[in-house]
Parts: structure tokens; C-alpha cells; sequence
């Protein structure tokens, strides 16, 4: 044994120096695992990280025990990096308790726990109070990380972009309330209408469990799940961007260049509704449509809200129908107006997958049968993962919802083929999972990462996978979504666990203006960051990488927006993930 634990000693980099139990160094550059732990009945999995060994053994952390002794199963290669990496296997273990994972000299502490990635869900949602704007975070809900009110946004300006008749340039509105977009202050239609439309789409399978959720938040006494106040505090920002007039929705809420990294209460810039977009108009019509549905049911605390919002939204097809061209392009229009508006674009070249999930969405909201024909027009003929720049999975999961019952037969045969293109998907998805470098279907793609792509490749995939299985009820779709999940939270090649305030190695210095700013150590915890992206877009705003290898390209330092910063849109990728993930396991 002890020749084999020199030879290991030799053939892996030197572990880190802190330890597990008093003997063990934590190996966490070699030993790669979930860092939050696993369910009981969950697929264990570590993976060996760039090292060689004849067996793997678990280790009671109480009793001090061998439980468990396994053989290293070797991966296939990734196509950019010649790292060998072995699958070790400890599903067989399912005693909730506190263990360890060694290989020779190496250790990796783990837990096995019921509802054990509930903390993760909460604080990821917890996460969007912590984003809220123009209200002060108290003390009693966000402890150390509370702060006055900023951004009032009860003056914001017409941009010359934006002017109409009857608000023309200049005009002050008043756009208060909603959530910060990521790290940057501003706040856009675009990102806001996608993240709560995903959130929302995964909600309605789990409503149960959200109606359980009580993550401290001024709205936790009251009769309406924490999960549904906190979307309704966005929701009710989206409303303010929509112009009366004509039922047109302002692309973003945003001051002409990015703020520095000052708190809320600092910031100086003038604040401007900036162009009315096809794409951001119908992301709002999707969106308030779903929620229209959704809080008929919550009259109590918010009264009205389900008609004004289902009013808004026909007002907002009705505009798109009139205006299919009306791409936001930044660039165009800063050589047509001033001040410049150089923030977040959330540009967009099509806006066929925005009027399906809007029509979609607006057919289930009304039952009226022009948006059920405009729905078959816009229809894909493929399924893609939800993302901002591509929505059309959203108004899949609309046709594919639970209860969604149809007596036309075009209908019935529009949402069939969505029903097929989304088993191919996952059939596709998760071919070759079992073998890949870390044993989940995300990740073994160069494809698989650039900017914001945890959330977006990982975390959304997940969700589809999910929602394959919710339609099939076929385990593998399942069991490949906890993969991806353990990928997020440590089982990767950086083995960071992706998410702010959990795991032993864990983002310090997202690009997070609010937690840059706040002299506090720690960051906002509940935050996914972005993740390894070799598009290294800020390498020459002083982000450093240590690798080019797509999987490694993340740098965890403020200056990283490429790598490192958080987003409501990957968050809400979290929350749907995560939440319906410790739903399913219990
Ligand atoms: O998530 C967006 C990503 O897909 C784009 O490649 C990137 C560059 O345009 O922008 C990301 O969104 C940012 C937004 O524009 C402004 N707020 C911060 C967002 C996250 O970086």
C-alpha cells in the first residue's frame, strides 16, 4: 500500500495543503466531486483528475471505517486535452452521513444527506431579492449583505431613441422596482421576460414544492409562495416599460455606459428608456401571459394584477404583429441618437422563436384560436435549449405543460411534434454521458462553453432533460440532469463548485458590481457564475487566465465579465435546475 500511495504521491500534483481528517491532504486539483453532497438514492460519482490508481475506497468520517472499495473506471478523452481521467463509482453507498473519498495518500471530504441540495435552490432564489432594485435589503432578510435603497428609477428619461408622440425625448417616466440583470446595474425586458418565463415553465411542474419555499424575504408572511413574490417584484417592473400608447415594450432601463464598481446608492448617471424592440415586446407578452395564468390564483395579495398583466400582453402581440422589424441594434442606433448607449444589447437578428413562446403563451392565457394558428406558423422544427437569444423552448414547455389539454387537431398536431423534437434532443443529449471526462452529458463539447455557459449549456440542458423525463418518465433523462448538476457544483476541471457561497472552492470575486463594492469578504452567496468561456473577451480589461482549454478558461477575479460574472438569467437556470432536481428526489 505504501509504495503505491509514493508512486501516486509522485505521479499527482501536490495536493493542497489543508487536510480532511488530521493524516489526508484535500486533493481537490485530483479528486473532482460534487462539493454539496448527494441524495441517498442518487448516482455517486467522483472523478479522478489527471492521476492513475488501482482502486478508490470510502471512508466513514465518524467511524473512521472503510465502507466502500471500488476500481477506477477510465474515461474517454475530451478532444483538447490529453488529461486521463477515471470514473470512481460509489453509488452502492447510501447511508446519509459524513464520508471521505481516498485514493492513496488523496482525500475528498462528501456528505450523503436527504434534501441535500435544498440550501443551493434557496439561496439561489434568495439570490434575486439580493438583486432587487429601488428598495433598501434589510438587515433581518440579507444579514451582513444588507444595504440602503438605490436606484429609485422614478425619473428615468426617454431615450431620443425611444421618443413617440406623446413621450418625446426627454420625457421623465417612472420605471422603479425590479432586478439588477447581473453584474452591471441596468435592467432589460429581454433577460428579464426569459429568466422569469424559465423559472415560471419549471414552477407549474413543481408547484408543491415551491408552495414549501420560505427563503426570508419581506413577502414570507403573506399568502403567496416566496418563489411567486419575488418573480412579481420584476414583473412588476416590466409593466412600467411597456408605453401606454401603443402597447410597445422599451428594450432596457439602462444609463448610457456601465457604472464602476460603486454601491446603488453612488451611482450618479442618468437613467433612459432605451428603443422599443420586437424581440423585448414579445418576450414581455410571453411573459405576462404565463403570469396572468399563474397569479389568477393570488388575487389576495395581488389584486388585478392577472387582468392588467393579460391586457399587456395582447397590447404587446398586437405591437409586434405591426412592427416584426424592430431589432434592437445598438450599434445602427448609436450613430443615429445621443447620449450613446453602450450597456448590455441583448441583440437579436430573428424573432420567430419570441412570437411562438408569446403566442403560445397568449393561446393557453386566452383559448383564443389566432394565437393557437399564429402558435403552428413560428412553430421550430427542432427543439434548442432555452436561452435569452432563443426562446422557442419556452413556448415548447407551454404546449407541453402539465393539464394542457387540446381538442383541435392542428394544435394537437403542432405539440406532438414538439413533443418528438424534444425526445430526440434528450435521446441525442445524453448519448455517450456514462464515459464522457466527467461523466455528464455537458462538457465534453468545445461547444459546450462560452460566456454564460453553465447556465446556459449545463443548467439548461438540465432542464430539458427534466422536463423529457416529466413527458417519458425514462430514469436516463433524469439521472443525466444530476449530472450536469454535479458537474455545476465541483465535479469539473477546474473543480470549482460554481456557485457563490457553497462548496470547499468557490468563486471569492465574481464581476458582481454589488458585492465588488460592499467591503465585504464574502460575495452574495447563491450567485452561478458564468463559467469557462475561451472566448476570453476580457483578457485585455486585466482578466488573467491560466489555461486556454475551453473547459478551464475561468478566472475567478472581479475583472473577469467574460468568466466570472452572475446574471438573473443564469440564476434563474439555477433555480429551475436545482429546485426541480431536490423536488424529484424527494
Ligand atoms: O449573457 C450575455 C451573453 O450571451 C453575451 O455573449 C454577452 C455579450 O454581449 O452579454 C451577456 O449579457 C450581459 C448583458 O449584455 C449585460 N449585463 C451582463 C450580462 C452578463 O454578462
Amino acid at each position: 500500500m505504501k509504495t503505491r500511495n509514493l508512486l501516486l504521491a509522485g505521479l499527482c500534483a501536490l495536493a493542497t495543503a489543508c487536510t480532511t481528517t488530521s493524516e489526508k491532504p484535500l486533493a481537490i486539483e485530483q479528486i473532482k466531486l460534487n462539493q454539496v453532497g448527494y441524495y441517498p438514492t442518487q448516482e455517486k460519482v467522483a472523478i479522478l483528475d489527471n492521476c492513475e490508481a488501482d482502486e478508490f475506497a470510502i471512508i466513514d468520517a465518524v467511524s473512521q471505517q472503510k465502507i466502500f472499495v471500488g476500481k477506477p473506471q477510465k474515461n474517454s478523452a475530451c478532444e483538447w486535452s490529453d488529461k486521463t481521467r477515471y470514473t470512481l463509482d460509489f453509488s452502492m453507498v447510501t447511508m446519509p452521513g459524513k464520508y471521505r473519498i481516498e485514493v492513496g495518500d488523496m482525500a475528498m471530504p462528501f456528505e450523503i444527506k436527504e434534501k441535500v441540495w435544498k440550501p443551493v435552490a434557496d439561496a439561489a432564489l434568495k439570490a434575486f431579492y439580493y438583486q432587487r432594485t429601488g428598495m433598501p435589503i434589510e438587515e433581518q432578510y440579507a444579514g451582513k449583505w444588507h444595504r440602503p435603497m438605490g436606484h429609485p428609477d422614478d425619473k428615468a428619461m426617454i431615450h431620443p431613441n425611444a421618443a413617440s408622440k406623446n413621450r418625446p425625448a426627454g420625457t421623465i417616466i417612472s420605471s422603479p422596482k425590479g432586478w439588477y440583470d447581473a453584474g452591471d446595474y441596468n435592467k432589460y425586458i429581454v433577460n428579464s421576460g426569459f429568466s422569469i418565463g424559465l423559472m415560471q415553465a419549471i414552477y407549474l411542474y413543481f408547484p408543491e414544492y415551491f408552495a414549501k419555499q420560505n427563503v426570508n424575504i419581506p413577502e414570507s408572511g403573506n399568502s403567496t409562495p416566496d418563489f411567486l413574490d419575488e418573480m412579481h417584484y420584476n414583473l412588476d417592473w416590466m409593466l412600467t416599460m411597456q408605453d401606454p400608447a401603443d402597447g410597445g415594450v422599451y428594450h432596457k432601463l439602462t444609463t448610457p455606459s456601465f457604472e464602476g464598481f460603486i454601491m446603488p446608492t453612488e451611482c450618479q448617471q442618468q437613467r433612459y428608456a432605451v428603443f422599443k424592440s420586437v424581440t423585448a415586446t414579445l418576450d414581455f407578452a410571453a411573459v405576462m401571459a404565463q403570469s396572468a395564468g399563474i397569479f389568477a390564483n393570488y388575487e389576495t395579495d395581488y389584486p388585478g394584477f392577472a387582468k392588467k398583466a393579460i391586457e399587456a400582453a395582447e397590447k404587446a402581440y398586437a405591437w409586434a404583429q405591426k412592427h416584426p422589424d424592430a431589432f434592437y441594434r445598438q450599434d445602427l442606433l448609436n450613430k443615429q441618437f445621443e447620449p450613446a448607449v453602450v450597456t448590455g444589447a441583448y441583440g437579436d437578428g430573428s424573432a420567430k422563436d419570441e412570437f411562438f413562446w408569446a403566442a403560445s403563451e397568449l393561446y393557453w392565457a386566452t383559448g383564443k384560436a389566432v394565437y393557437g394558428k399564429e402558435a403552428i406558423k413560428y412553430a421550430p422544427e427542432t427543439f434548442t435549449t432555452p436561452s435569452w437569444g432563443n426562446v422557442a423552448s419556452l413556448g415548447t414547455f407551454a404546449w407541453l405543460k402539465p393539464g394542457s389539454n387540446l381538442d383541435d387537431k392542428d394544435l394537437i398536431k403542432m405539440a406532438e411534434q414538439q413533443w418528438t423534437n424534444l425526445q430526440n434532443y434528450c435521446e441525442e443529449a445524453i448519448k455517450g454521458a456514462d464515459n464522457n471526462a466527467f461523466h455528464a452529458p455537458y462538457g465534453d463539447s468545445p461547444r459546450d462553453f462560452f460566456w454564460g455557459c453553465l447556465a446556459e449549456g449545463g443548467c439548461n440542458q438540465a432542464i430539458s432533460l427534466i422536463v423529457g423525463y416529466g413527458l417519458t418518465g425514462k430514469k436516463a433523462y433524469l439521472e443525466n440532469a444530476y449530472r450536469n448538476a454535479d458537474y455545476i457544483l465541483g465535479r469539473n476541471a477546474t473543480g470549482y463548485c460554481y456557485v457563490t457561497g457553497f462548496g470547499v472552492k468557490s468563486p471569492m470575486n465574481p464581476h458582481h458590481r454589488l458585492a465588488g463594492a460592499d467591503n465585504i469578504e464574502e460575495p452574495l452567496p447563491g450567485f452561478l457564475v458564468g463559467g469557462p468561456n475561451p472566448g476570453q473577451q476580457d483578457k485585455n480589461d486585466g482578466a488573467v487566465y491560466t489555461s486556454n482549454l475551453p473547459d478551464e478558461s475561468y478566472s475567478d477575479v472581479l475583472e473577469s465579465y467574460a468568466s466570472n460574472e452572475i446574471a438573473i438569467n443564469w440564476n434563474a437556470a439555477l433555480v429551475a435546475m436545482i429546485s426541480a432536481l431536490d423536488a424529484l428526489a424527494q
